[in-house]
């Protein structure tokens, strides 16, 4: 028999459920990974999201990606590091934000940015929510993290809302004899590139703006600062050479080939790292930002147990669009096709540049409304509704034209949505018909007035 209060408690939850269902679209729980999470308020990962959890693609040996990743690793073992590509994508604030130092009003922590299962957890947005227990467990003196990473973001050829990135680590402790002769004697040990580098802070790595940190002397931040941009230098190289030579197997004879690949080092901001930095390559005609990094503040080193003694560097880089360059794959999308043309051309080991099925026809169709004052409807909230809608069949979307009525002072936007798959041709009922659902859904969710 229920008492009075459980009858009324569950009659209520009950409702109240119903009631959360109808409005937030999500099911009382996520299942994933064997954890039940309890959806709230703060819900906003759709199905086809959490469904690319499942993919792994850093792990296939066969995929780009994966491809990558062992290029990379390769080269890396025997100087220290140990690798983890095991993580599974769903983090706490604390591991994602909070344990890194995220100011409460980041906006990577906004709902807009970032797939949220519930207040508690999320899809990680980079690797670096895995320095804490990296940092904890790692027994060596640096360590590799690849995964995959979640984002809410614009739909084009580069962007995906899931890709990946690997991050990096490494520490050194003041109690070592003879620290600086020891830093000095790792930074030898870096195989030397040939690549031109523009790096004004080489040799004054620290000013007001990008400061260094009070428990580390001047020249113990020059020193690991040369350490950290080396590795990358030796890593970038590795790649972008590979990637030359593969595009010269394929045939391609354009001038970039011949020569010398330049990077340049640019100031940056992190949370948890001071001094700062992200480094961009010089690829045919335009500089390409890949990898942030810095050394690592105290105080995350000190939040996984470490001691005071420790200090060092950390980097994240994404893969996806160096593996787009690596294998000449032109559209971020492919690297999650299931079509056999796409999988079957790449094997273990082996750099190939992507010979391209076809290129089938696109369709593109506007969709303008009048926007409701009062609910707000951000870019990131307009490409979720169509990703819902569209999935892999939306190439790109562009904000066309945005105006105020000078009467009424409604406001109006247009989007562009180019429809086009990758693996066939679609057709002009199939297209109507995604495309009334995301109109309906932007009425429905966000009470635009289409016009
Ligand atoms: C980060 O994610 C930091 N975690 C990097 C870091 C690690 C800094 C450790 C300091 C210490 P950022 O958001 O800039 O930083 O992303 C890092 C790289 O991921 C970028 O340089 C870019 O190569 C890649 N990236 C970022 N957003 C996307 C995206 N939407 N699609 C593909 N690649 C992306
Ligand atoms: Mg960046």
């Amino acid at each position: 028999m229920l008492t009075q209060s459980q009858r009324v408690f569950g009659l209520t939850r009950r409702t109240a459920f119903n009631f959360v269902r109808h409005v937030s679209k999500y099911p009382p729980t996520i299942d994933l990974d064997g954890k039940l999470y309890k959806t709230d308020e703060w819900t906003n990962v759709p199905p086809q999201i959490l469904s690319l959890t499942e993919r792994q693609l850093h792990q296939d040996p066969n995929h780009p990606i994966g491809i990558l990743r062992d290029l990379i690793e390769k080269n890396f073992r025997g100087l220290g590091y140990t690798f983890y590509n095991n993580f599974r994508p769903t983090v706490t604030t604390f591991q994602n934000f909070d344990v890194l130092g995220f100011p409460q009003d980041h906006p990577g922590r906004s709902k807009l940015d970032t797939y949220y299962l519930n207040k508690e957890h999320l899809l990680r947005t980079h690797t670096s929510a895995h320095e804490h227990e990296c940092f904890q467990e790692c027994e060596t003196p640096g360590y590799f993290i690849t995964a995959d990473v979640y984002r809410r973001d614009e739909i084009d050829r580069t962007h995906y809302p899931a890709f990946h990135q690997m991050e990096g680590a490494r520490l050194w402790s003041k109690n070592t004899k003879d620290l600086e002769k020891q830093l000095e004697n790792d930074i030898a040990a870096i195989p030397p590139t040939e690549i031109i580098v523009e790096d004004p802070f080489r040799d004054a790595p620290f000013n007001v703006e990008n400061p260094k940190q009070t428990y580390m002397s001047d020249n113990e931040v020059r020193l690991i600062s040369t350490h950290l941009k080396k590795t990358l230098e030796y890593l970038v190289n590795l790649v972008f050479e590979e990637a030359k030579k593969s595009a010269i197997k394929a045939g391609s004879t354009e001038e970039y080939l011949n020569e010398p690949l330049k990077v340049r080092w640019v100031e940056a901001y992190f949370p948890w790292t001071s001094p700062s930095w992200e480094i961009e390559v010089w690829w045919k005609g335009e500089w390409l930002e890949c990898c942030g990094c810095g050394l690592v503040q105290q105080q995350v080193l000190l939040n996984s147990g470490l001691p005071e003694d420790r200090l060092g560097w950390a980097f994240g880089i994404g893969l996806d669009r160096i593996a787009m360059l690596l294998f000449g794959i032109p559209d971020i999308r492919l690297f999650w096709s299931r079509d056999e043309r796409f999988g079957k051309q790449f094997l273990e080991g082996q750099i190939s540049t992507f010979q391209p099925f076809s290129k089938y026809p696109g369709v593109r169709r506007d969709v303008s409304y009048w926007v409701n004052g009062d609910n707000a409807l951000h870019t990131n909230d307009l490409m979720e509704i169509v990703r819902a809608h569209g999935g892999d069949l939306i190439e790109s979307v562009v904000l066309k034209d945005e105006f105020e009525h000078p009467k009424t002072g409604k406001k109006s936007q247009c989007y562009s949505i180019h429809y086009q798959s990758m693996e066939r041709t679609l057709t002009n009922a199939e297209i109507n018909k995604i495309h009334s659902n995301v109109e309906g859904d932007l009425v429905n969710t966000f009470q635009v007035e289409i016009r």
